[in-house]
């Protein structure tokens, strides 16, 4: 039993303390400025702290955009370049290992692959990327391409959604991680990405995923042109295909940075929306096992205090990221393990590494190993 209670939030706390789901007009109400925050995240926090006790996880993890040329142009996006920009780049075999031998001797478990849809790369080299590190490295796992790029395969070869996830995990595919979801109601999807995989493209891609035995991640990118009722919207249809295959393990909020982007000129999320949206993802997502706090795009006090609102994961140790860091992000390109596990401890919870797909990990300097799967109530 919660000990405050504001008259506006008495049906909702009810709903939440009984488990009951709460529907489009419950989320709406949330972001009310009447909602007193600190109430939100007292709730959102019995729902963490139902399932995932005190614990809060990361990984040791690292990040290869393998090519930044993209013949998208999402208005959002201050890491794509044109063909013949000078910032634009497409690794080779040897740059790729040569990424993959780093990650295994900082004793990274996973490795996170996005980029760009490069106008002369071939489906071949997409698939390669993941083959080449997968013989190399088949501890490693790889948790890569979002329904964008997937999309972009099944229309480069011709072939259905389901042949390419295949080829794919033939290939070293292990996950998929949650990028691509930006706001799937076309009011605001056909205004900030109107060319890529639309949002029926992106549910068919992860259904599948989940239909072939792949877990995967799911994100929400706000604070740029859409509403509330966007963002309601858009977590009632992610919690609608969990309902259908359960394969979703981690949602993920991601807060809009302006910097460099065709929006610079809208002002990033403040830290109190950021808390609102991670506590509000908490109680609308009530299938879904865990929320994550991204440390690099809230930055490391936000993050901590998100564990307190919501989120029961911090993503990991990170190094090599790209995309926030090109739209202004400010926080380190890495953190140790120390690190990652003191602002967790800061926070009041006790840290857990865990690998992609949430089992405990076992620890010996860079050796390690996966012990058991971690139980959500
Ligand atoms: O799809 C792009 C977003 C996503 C910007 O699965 C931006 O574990 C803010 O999906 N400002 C990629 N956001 C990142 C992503 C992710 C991150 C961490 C963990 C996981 C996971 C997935 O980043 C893109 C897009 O939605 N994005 N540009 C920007 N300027």
């Amino acid at each position: 039993m919660l000990r405050t209670s504001s008259p506006i939030l008495q049906p909702i706390r009810e709903k939440v303390e009984a488990g009951e789901r709460l529907s489009l007009d419950d989320g709406v109400l949330l972001y009310q400025r009447e909602v007193p925050l600190p109430e939100l995240g007292e709730l959102a926090n019995l729902v963490r702290e139902r399932k995932n006790g005190n614990f809060a996880y990361y990984n040791i993890n690292t990040h290869l955009n393998p090519t930044n040329v993209c013949v998208y142009r999402c208005t959002f996006c201050a890491f794509r370049a044109d063909l013949r920009d000078e910032k634009g780049y497409w690794m080779n075999d040897e740059q790729i290992l040569a990424r993959g031998q780093e990650a295994v001797d900082a004793g990274s478990t996973e490795m996170h692959i996005v980029g760009g849809l490069h106008h002369q790369a071939k489906y071949d080299w997409y698939r390669r990327v993941l083959s080449v590190l997968h013989e190399a490295y088949p501890e490693l796992h790889l948790k890569a391409w979002t329904p964008v790029e997937i999309d972009w395969f099944a229309r480069q070869t011709q072939k259905p959604i389901r042949w390419v996830l295949e080829d794919m995990i033939d290939a070293g595919l292990g996950s998929l991680p949650g990028g691509g979801a930006e706001i799937f109601h076309p009011e605001v999807r056909q205004q900030i990405c109107e060319h890529k995989a639309d949002s029926a493209r992106w549910f068919e891609t992860h259904r599948t995923a989940h239909e072939l035995g792949l877990r995967s991640n799911c994100t929400m990118l706000y604070g740029h042109i859409e509403q509330p009722y966007h963002r309601i919207d858009h977590l009632i249809r992610l919690r609608d295909l969990q309902d259908e295959t359960g394969g979703f393990q981690t949602f993920i909020p991601l807060a809009f940075h302006p910097d460099n982007t065709g929006l610079s000129h809208i002002t990033k999320p403040s830290g109190p929306m950021d808390l609102r949206t991670m506590a509000i993802s908490r109680l609308m997502l009530d299938n879904v096992p865990h929320m994550k706090a991204y440390w690099i795009m809230l930055g490391v006090g936000t993050a901590q205090v998100a564990l307190a609102y919501g989120a029961d994961d911090i993503d990991g140790t990170v190094r090599h990221e790209l995309i926030y860091h090109d739209a202004g992000a400010e926080t380190p390109e890495i953190l140790s393990v120390e690190a990652i596990r003191r602002l967790i401890e800061e926070a009041g919870r006790e840290p857990v590494e865990r690998d992609t797909l949430y089992h405990r990990v076992e620890r010996d300097g860079s050796q390690w190993q996966t012990g058991a799967e971690i139980a959500v109530g």
